[in-house]
């Protein structure tokens, strides 16, 4: 099957019962038994929900994977990952990442005693430099949030593979519909199914999808034993947000570029930050791993000057402030105070997070509102 015919039906079959072509809502927490383990596959709706096996098995299916999973929230998802290790080991992930998934590992699982290092992905031999006995796991983001660096997702695999090490892409900016790291080699795909996947700006919820058993029986266990799964009403809503996803995907590169452009001409505007552009570091790796540029751009005005950065935020009409990305609409947020206040300032600033950076979450209205409404904005501040 093809993405588009995917999205709409795999895994997705008549329900049984009744015929209904749409996924039913299980809204149930048990299932009658008829004699002590004599039941029909499902026993307590932590453990199985028929509405979240479907969204499990459609989301594993567009990711090329036969194990998909999902969790009450992307940092869920992150948890059970990070539970796969043991205290004494250690992670060696990319230095610009969603500040939560900084903050998981440096504020909650260091006090487990699992070690992580945070380093450049954007050469990939600055992995090697930190191996150990100890290392167990790669972490990236490609593109990353909020910088859009592109790691190498096939060279950084084989590092991972050469020394026995779990890679696992968070592929929350690109989507399956643009980028397949379980193809490239990648161990573990996590996405925050919140954004792109969901669509709609009106669910949280997280998944992982492997094509390694061993892995998929581990994520399993630790699901059902430590318990943050979704609700099968997420499931209902993500599952209906997937079908139009190569549609949404499809608008919003095309509008993220128009975007870009719109930003790079204008004499206000400092840095853009968009793996689209030819002179992005990482665009010709881009163009390899992905089959176009995705939604998200961030940029600086000239002057670096942080009141202005937030008057604009302020002042912009069409691009909603908030945290989150991936909806239908447009959005603006400042990292530095919000996604990404979890990360200290000096260690932001190391790794290129200027105070001063936006980022826009471009939606899939008409791209000539979009550039009107940030062209007034900067006219105006
Ligand atoms: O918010 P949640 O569903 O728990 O997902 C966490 C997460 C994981 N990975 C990436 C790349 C993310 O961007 C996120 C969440 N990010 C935001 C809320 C944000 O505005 O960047």
């Amino acid at each position: 099957m093809k993405f588009a015919t995917k999205t709409i039906h795999a895994g997705v079959q008549p329900d049984p019962l009744t015929g209904a072509v749409m996924t039913p809502i299980y809204q149930t927490s048990t299932y009658a038994q008829e004699s002590p383990g004599k039941h029909k596959g499902y026993e307590y709706a932590r453990t199985q929900n028929p509405t979240r096996s479907v969204l499990e098995s459609n989301l594993a299916a567009l990711e090329n994977g036969q194990f998909g999973f999902t969790f009450a929230s992307g940092l869920a998802a992150t948890d059970a990952i990070i539970k796969l290790l043991k205290a004494g080991d250690e992670v060696i992930c990319g230095n610009d990442l969603y500040g939560g998934t900084y903050r998981i590992f440096r504020q909650v699982f260091a006090r487990f005693n699992i070690k992580s290092h945070f380093v450049s992905m954007e050469d990939p031999q600055n992995i090697t430099n930190f191996i150990n006995e100890n290392t167990r796991m790669i972490w990236i983001e490609t593109p990353t949030n909020p910088l859009m660096n592109i790691a190498d997702i096939e060279a950084i695999t084989k590092i991972g593979k050469a020394h026995k090490l779990m890679t696992v892409v968070d592929n929350t900016f690109a989507t399956p519909y643009l980028q397949n790291p379980l193809d490239l080699g990648a161990s573990i795909v996590v996405h925050s199914v919140t954004k792109y996947l969901g669509g709609h700006s009106d669910v949280i919820m997280g998944a992982v999808i492997t094509n390694d058993e061993k892995i998929a029986e581990n994520i399993g266990f630790l699901q059902n034993s430590c318990g943050a799964v979704p609700s099968p009403n997420d499931a209902f809503l993500v599952l209906r947000g997937i079908k139009t996803l190569h549609l949404r995907m499809k608008a919003h590169s095309e509008n993220a570029r128009a975007v870009a452009e719109f930003l790079h001409e204008h004499p206000k505007v400092g840095k853009v930050y968009y793996p689209g552009f030819p002179s992005h570091t990482g665009h010709e790796i881009a163009k390899k791993q992905m089959r176009d540029f995705g939604g998200m751009l961030s940029f600086t005005l000239v002057d670096d000057d942080l009141q202005k950065s937030i008057q604009l935020m302020e002042k912009l009409q069409l691009f909603t402030l908030a945290e989150s990305l991936g909806g239908v609409e447009s959005l603006c947020g400042h990292p530095a105070s919000m996604t990404h206040a979890a990360i200290p300032k000096a260690e932001r600033e190391k790794n290129g997070l200027k105070d001063s950076l936006i980022r826009l979450s471009i939606g899939i209205e008409d791209k000539e509102d979009l550039i009107a409404d940030l062209e007034r904005v900067l006219e105006e501040i």
